[in-house]
């Protein structure tokens, strides 16, 4: 049984379009209503319009990326209980429309950061970078996060003190942008006077406590997941640390472990983002794969090259730090235990050919998924003929 392909769709103002997608091969889609605002209902008719237009192209809808979880009930603020209650009703009416897996990610305010958007490669394409002098110039110095200098070593500092005399206001600026960037698939930025904001009211919600928030979450909505049939999928922390000062609680193997424990369901699981995970170095992704592999249910493949000052760039699909080869190995053989196909998606690609003329959003443009993805599938397919040979 081989991987079901996708690749993710941001809906109809998305450069990319289906038919795009159709001849990358795949076979799915993945999408989500981004133009319904966080904490709301998705209402049937919504997601059965949506469905109709993939439908159209050939393809399914295969998995929900993402059903948003708010900001309160992150923090148990506001109208958290009133959001719960949405997203159960969310997860009831995407279930009356026949879709199974719904992705969420459970990081405080920011989705993904990266300090560069275009970060040139040898080859001339660009990949997604994080810096880590860069990240804390734009906490220091850019963003001037009250009390930044508390969470940095004296080492650390003097180096992002060097690090924003060396940089040009004109970099400073291109740092500051693309640090600024909203949420996947949004095209408005945040402000620094909203993120400064939102950051004030984590203050007093520390990790232990926004893990207690996420347990709490599921013990609520994973029951309806069951009785639907869905399978919820917890994206992991990217980068898979604390920034800005905020908790990050879905960074390591024992975060996971932890979350399988506080709700054991075979509908609690995760969209395995090897990119996301694999940044950090204490990370064995295959191994993690292994232990979590009854609970993996979508699947993000990419890559990640790390160095020893806490840099990381986006490498090919097949280089990087991670071992695709051992990672689709096990893939293969949990789809064999669990007699199953998984959701996969390149996660993220270079910008590359004619990508570098266009507008896309970042990390998601068509060739240098594309190029990913014909890899992962070549590499797939190679294995398991192998394996039943
Ligand atoms: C995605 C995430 O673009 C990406 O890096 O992997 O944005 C992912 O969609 C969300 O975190 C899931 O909620
Ligand atoms: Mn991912």
């Amino acid at each position: 049984m081989l991987m079901h392909q996708t690749m993710r769709w941001f809906g109809p103002n998305d450069v990319v379009n289906l038919w795009d997608i159709r001849q990358a091969g795949c076979a799915g889609v993945v999408t989500a209503l981004h133009h319904i605002p966080v904490g709301d209902v998705w209402t049937i008719d919504e997601i059965e319009k949506r469905k109709a237009m993939i439908e159209s192209a050939g393809m399914t809808w295969t998995v929900i990326e993402s059903l948003p979880v708010s900001d309160d009930i992150k923090r148990q603020s506001g109208n958290y209980l009133q959001h719960i209650e949405n997203y159960k009703q969310s997860i009831r009416n995407v279930a009356a429309c026949g879709l199974k897996v719904i992705t969420y990610n459970f990081m405080p305010i920011l989705d993904w950061l990266r300090t560069d958007t275009q970060y040139e490669m040898p080859d001339k394409s660009t990949a997604l970078y994080f810096n880590r002098a860069d990240y804390l110039v734009f906490d220091l110095f850019l963003l001037k996060r009250p009390g930044a200098e508390k969470d940095y070593s004296a080492d650390e500092l003097n180096k992002a003190k060097k690090r924003n005399e060396e940089l040009s206001s004109e970099q400073k600026k291109k740092l500051y942008a693309n640090m600024m960037m909203g949420l996947p698939g949004s095209d408005d930025s945040f402000t620094p006077e909203l993120v400064l904001t939102e950051l004030k009211k984590y203050e007093g919600i520390d990790a232990k406590k926004l893990k207690q928030h996420l347990f709490y979450f599921l013990l609520q909505v994973v029951p309806v997941a069951e009785e639907c049939n869905v399978k919820m999928a917890i994206h992991p922390d990217d980068p898979p640390y604390s920034v800005l000062g905020l908790p990050r609680i879905m960074s390591t193997e024992n975060d996971a472990a932890d979350m399988l424990s506080a709700v054991p369901s075979s509908a609690n699981g995760f969209c395995f983002c090897t990119g996301s995970f694999g940044a950090r170095a204490d990370n064995d992704i295959p191994k993690m794969l292994k232990r979590f592999g009854d609970h993996v249910h979508f699947l993000h493949l990419r890559n990640t090259k790390r160095d020893s000052e806490g840099n990381f760039y986006e490498a090919d699909h097949l280089a990087g730090d991670t071992n695709m080869y051992e990672v689709v190995t096990e893939i293969l053989l949990i789809q064999k235990r669990r007699n199953i196909s998984i959701p996969m998606r390149p996660d993220h690609g270079h910008q590359m050919l004619d990508d570098l003329k266009k507008k896309t959003y970042p990390g998601y443009s068509a060739i240098g998924r594309l190029r990913g993805l014909a890899e992962l599938r070549g590499l797939e397919y190679g294995i398991h003929q192998s394996m039943i040979n």
